[in-house]
């Protein structure tokens, strides 16, 4: 059995015991959890408020109204982090309870990692950790996946929703089957629906009998968006919020294709919206069974915002800058502060140890996580702190299509390294998280000890080199090259010069095409690799 053989890998030594007190509300011994994942959801995208002393915290226009009691319940987050500024590397993390950097993917389409056939099968994820529990749980994980091989039923849950070849990925959210393209119904939105159910049904048939560890990992509100049509007039006939603009209220059948594929605000909201209805429907089948206050319930993003602004944070999704890594996170369970906004800086890959302890798991944790339990965090809010193996958060992004840096998040500082110029930003996320004011200059030894940290760190992980990235990047492209070389020298082959000239020359415009993109990525490559800015896309593509 694969999840024994893991089970005896569980050195003791790793066992981190906490000591905290005991929790204050009654809870079994063995938890209910569900963790609400949504995709792209920006930090200040819901109308609960992060930060109380921000008003930019929360939308004046998207209702997530089952959020907000959840958090009247529970406990909100100012400075909740997702563990990578995109999607593959923030989905891995939260499962193994590392940082994406120690598990050596680090951005999508990690061409390193795929370069070196990396697999994550060995990993030990949240599931397996309560599986090895003895306690009897079922997990189950509905919705988008990993991506980049494993599947969710590899890694330990016993339910899942895969229905195909590979992981889900972001076309599952699209499409009925991906082969075809053929569009999901209607009244399935982003699979929102379908989720809806598949959770529900799940909490319907477990709760009370077996105790359960769901993962809900949504495919809103990732691009292309879609949403309900009666959903979206609700949201046209709603009080108009600040962002919104004249063009947004045009009849839908006058909305441009590029806005509704990413920027209308109407169609986001409902969005959000379904989401939060989700959520509601979810409460209510586990107080129906009586297991509501037997239940944690997370409800976070796997980045940072894609639709911008992110209240006042800086830039969004796959940009180191807060915009793209500080996400929204409420938790509510047993023994979690009632009605509480808890500014200590957490992280998902704090996730795996937290539900250890949570859910009083006598199997020591794996070896090498980075996480530490955020259980004194749930209880007592500012008043803990979190204890993990190492120095604050380190995020490695040694992207090759965008800015490559290095972060590290201690206490109220985050420190800012690029990784082609050796450039430094330092900012005082208390003071100034909208990163307006670059105190490296001003603070030499604060940038210097925060530099050792991050470096000390990146050498113990043996972390990903920016110029192997680039080099797996060209390597990739050259073998893309060849194989449509010869894709195309054996189909023409099988054809007659003459009688199937026609097909020939549209097999030759195929390649053609296929080379000129090669070659554009390749100058894409070259392009940030000699390019020295922070965010967004290199000047010469502006
Ligand atoms: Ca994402």
């Amino acid at each position: 059995m694969k999840l024994t053989t893991r089970l005896k890998l569980f050195p003791l030594t790793a066992f981190l015991a906490t000591g905290l007190a005991p929790l204050t509300t009654a809870a079994s011994d063995a938890p209910n959890f569900i963790l609400m994942y949504i995709d792209d959801l920006g930090w200040a995208d819901t109308s609960v408020p992060m930060m109380d002393s921000e008003p930019e915290s929360k939308s004046d226009f998207y209702q997530t109204p089952h959020l907000e009691t959840l958090a009247a319940r529970g406990m909100r987050f100012s400075n909740a982090y997702a563990p990578a500024p995109t999607c593959t590397p923030s989905r891995k993390s939260i499962q193994f309870g590392k940082t994406p950097g120690r598990l050596q993917y680090t951005f999508v389409h990690d061409v390193l990692a795929l370069k070196r056939n990396l697999t994550w099968v060995d990993e030990v994820s949240m599931a397996d950790v309560l599986k090895g529990s003895g306690k009897g749980y079922v997990t189950a994980h509905f919705g988008k996946g990993m991506a980049a091989r494993e599947r969710m039923s590899e890694i330990g849950y016993d339910v899942t929703d895969e229905y195909d070849i590979g992981s889900n990925g972001n076309f599952h959210g699209d499409y009925v089957d991906i082969k075809s393209r053929k569009k999901l119904p209607a009244d399935d939105p982003k699979r929102m629906r379908s989720l809806k159910k598949s959770s529900v049904d799940f909490v319907r048939e477990h709760a009370g009998k077996k105790p359960f560890f769901m993962m809900i990992s949504h495919y809103a509100v990732h691009v292309p968006h879609e949403a309900s049509a009666e959903l979206i007039e609700k949201y046209r006939n709603s009080p108009r919020g600040k962002y919104c603009k004249d063009e947004d209220y045009l009849p839908t059948d006058q909305i441009s294709a590029g806005k509704k594929n990413s920027h209308w605000r109407l169609q986001y909201a409902a969005m959000i919206d379904e989401i939060d209805q989700g959520l509601g429907a979810l409460v209510a089948e586990l107080e129906a069974a009586g297991e509501l206050d037997n239940t944690y319930i997370i409800y976070t993003s796997d980045n940072g915002g894609g639709m911008r602004p992110n209240g006042p944070l800086g830039w969004g999704k796959a940009q180191l800058y807060e915009g793209g890594l500080r996400v929204p996170m409420v938790v509510a369970g047993p023994g979690v502060k009632e009605n509480v906004q808890c500014d200590v800086p957490v992280v998902q890959w704090d996730y795996l140890s937290t539900i250890h302890d949570l859910a009083g798991v006598s199997t020591p944790l794996p070896e090498n996580l980075d996480g530490g339990s955020l259980r004194g965090v749930f209880e007592r809010g500012n008043a803990a702190e979190v204890e993990r193996p190492g120095e604050g958060m380190v995020f490695h992004y040694p992207c090759y299509f965008a800015p490559p840096m290095s972060v590290i998040r201690v206490g109220d500082y985050k420190y800012m390294k690029h990784l082609l110029t050796g450039e430094t930003q330092l900012f005082n996320m208390k003071s100034d998280y909208s990163e307006k004011f670059n105190l490296a200059r001003e603070m030499p030894e604060k940038a210097a000890e925060l530099d050792k940290v991050l470096s000390d760190y990146l050498v113990s992980i043996d972390a990903e080199d920016v110029q192997d990235v680039y080099q797996a990047r060209l390597e990739e492209l050259d073998y893309f090259e060849a194989q449509s070389r010869k894709i195309f020298a054996r189909e023409s082959a099988r054809l007659d010069p003459v009688a199937d000239a026609d097909k020939i020359a549209q097999q030759k415009k195929r390649l053609d095409d296929n080379l000129l993109r090669f070659e554009k990525n390749r100058e894409e490559v070259a392009v940030y690799r000699n390019s020295s800015h922070w965010a967004g896309g290199p000047p010469s593509k502006k």
